[in-house]
């Protein structure tokens, strides 16, 4: 046996002997082990190259995969950046923690992980995206983003106190985390970080260094990139359409200097407004990039396809430019564990909010049960685990009852999520989950995604838009992995839809979700 695994097993095993029981000093772990949580902001498993290469190549985030486990089905329970951090603090479905859409205020007196990884003697800190409104509680130390964050010179609240910070988000907040991790922290006591970047959330600002990186790459339009939403309702009445939806001045920084560029999606204030908050130097260096392709866009007066594509280009090289940094601050924190020998006491999980579409069936943006946005991306360094690929279906309310039991603190009855640690340790639960619940309630909103709920198995999909629609989709992944054609109303499919209802009912009970009822009643 190697050492970490003997290190893992005892630490394990100390935790569940009485008291009276001494183990040989040399096997029992000085301290249980640290949670080191990596969070970015939308940011899509297509573009982390240890999923997929066509993009970018990330080896900093990569060396997490290489050192360890690749999920690659990981999932979330409302693609939604406020809800999906309330089902990672409280290990339960949205309608549970009451955060259910980003207009949510979380309540803080709930049980959360964080606090009782505290009562297990843990230091808890959370630094950078927050977005739950109300203050931290759970944490020795927040220092958290105001709202989104801004990408240049944003404003934190330090425990309690706003402060400008001048500089780009990522770096800044990597500062943050580096620093409470050297300085601020007891080091007597394991620890619990949760380092939650803002990027590569809209609108894609890349750090002035990465500005002109990728230029000269051309990338792939997606197969489903002029998608006609042809048998999905809810699909074809979205807002978030690269050709349809995405802004030239907020999203694509054609701020002219003319002021010659003006659009109607209301946003091209707030785009002038972001390009504003910039220091002279950081805008001498946006000018530097960005003027010349200004100059071009107005010239060229693009139209049709070669607009609609040239927005996809644009859209894919400052998101891909954002990344690069992540990946880089990634970098300097792996650095930072390594050279301070807590990379072998400490679990790594590098994940997303959600997924994100990189214009697969014409979009940006997320919220749709459908593959691009329900997954998010997840590897996990686990010293002493097994390694390589991990297949079963993981959710975001699984992390809770992982952390927890990695501490050796009891996991409240009430947690939905189940801890992910037999998985890290090669172990394969018979009665692990072989069909996923999801549930998004954000309409009337922005992007005007339906709300749904829905069942994922193995093979097939069946979700249910409601509210002012009532609509069901299912959809047969293996024939149909892009999800392009609903065959709900297809003869032949009813005892398949029936089995995959009872699933649906099923999992509705065991969460409790009141969905189907409150629907019935409506419709008396
Ligand atoms: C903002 C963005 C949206 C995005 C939501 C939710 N608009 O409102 O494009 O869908 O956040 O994202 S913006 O004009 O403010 O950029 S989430 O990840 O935070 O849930
Ligand atoms: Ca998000």
């Amino acid at each position: 046996m190697k050492t970490n695994q003997l290190f893992l097993l005892t630490g394990l095993a100390a935790v569940a002997l009485p008291a009276c029981v001494q183990k040989d000093k040399k096997e029992v772990p000085e301290k249980p082990m640290n949670i080191l949580y990596i969070m970015c902001d939308d940011h899509s498993y297509q573009t982390i190259s240890a999923y997929d290469h066509r993009f970018i190549e990330t080896p900093n985030i990569d060396r997490i995969a290489n050192e360890g486990v690749r999920f690659t089905n990981s999932f979330v329970a409302n693609s939604l950046s406020g809800p999906s951090r309330a089902c990672l603090l409280t290990g339960k479905h949205s309608h549970k923690n009451g955060f259910t859409d980003n207009t949510k205020r979380f309540d803080g007196s709930q049980q959360t992980f964080p606090k009782l990884l505290q009562q297990a003697g843990y230091q808890t800190a959370i630094v950078g995206k927050w977005h739950l409104t109300s203050d931290p509680t759970g944490f020795d130390y927040w220092n958290i983003l105001t709202g989104q964050g801004d990408y240049y010179n944003p404003y934190f609240i330090d425990n309690g106190e706003k402060k400008q910070i001048e500089g780009y988000a990522t770096n800044i907040t990597t500062d943050l985390a580096l620093d409470w991790l050297d300085n601020k922290r007891d080091k007597d006591k394991p620890f619990c970080l949760l380092l939650h970047h803002k990027a590569p959330h809209r609108t894609w600002m890349p750090d002035t260094c990465d500005l002109d990186l990728y230029d000269d790459i051309v990338y792939p339009i997606p197969e489903t990139f002029y998608d006609k939403y042809e048998g999905r309702i809810a699909a074809s009445e979205q807002e978030m359409n690269i050709i349809k939806d995405m802004d030239f001045v907020y999203d694509l920084k054609m701020a002219d200097k003319e002021n010659e560029i003006h659009t109607t999606t209301g946003l091209e204030a707030n785009g002038r407004a972001l390009y504003n908050r910039m220091t002279p130097a950081q805008k001498a260096a946006w000018d530097k990039h960005y003027d010349p392709i200004i100059k071009k866009f107005k010239e060229q007066k693009l139209t049709g396809k070669a607009l609609a594509e040239w927005k996809y280009q644009q859209y894919m090289h400052d998101y891909l430019r954002v990344i690069h940094s992540v990946d880089r601050n990634v970098g300097r924190v792996l650095d930072y564990m390594e050279k301070n020998g807590l990379l072998e006491n400490t679990i790594i999980v590098y994940t997303s909010d959600q997924g994100f579409y990189m214009g697969e069936h014409g979009w940006f943006d997320k919220r749709f049960m459908y593959e691009e946005s329900f997954r998010t991306p997840m590897l996990v360094r686990f010293p002493g685990g097994v390694k390589g690929d991990i297949p079963e279906m993981v959710q975001n309310i699984d992390h809770a009852a992982t952390f927890l039991q990695l501490a050796g603190a009891p996991v409240p009855e009430d947690i939905q999520g189940d801890s992910y640690l037999p998985l890290l340790k090669g172990e394969k639960p018979k009665d692990w989950r072989t069909s996923l619940y999801y549930h998004y309630y954000e309409y009337p909103a922005e992007h005007a995604v339906k709300r749904h709920y829905g069942v994922r198995t193995d093979r097939y999909k069946l979700m249910h838009f409601y509210n002012d629609i009532d609509v069901w989709e299912l959809y047969d992944l293996q024939n149909d992995p892009q999800e392009m054609h609903n065959i709900y109303n297809e003869p032949g499919n009813e005892s398949l839809i029936d089995s995959l209802k009872t699933e649906l009912h099923k999992l509705q009970k065991q969460y409790d979700d009141p969905i189907e009822s409150e629907l019935a009643n409506a419709k008396k």
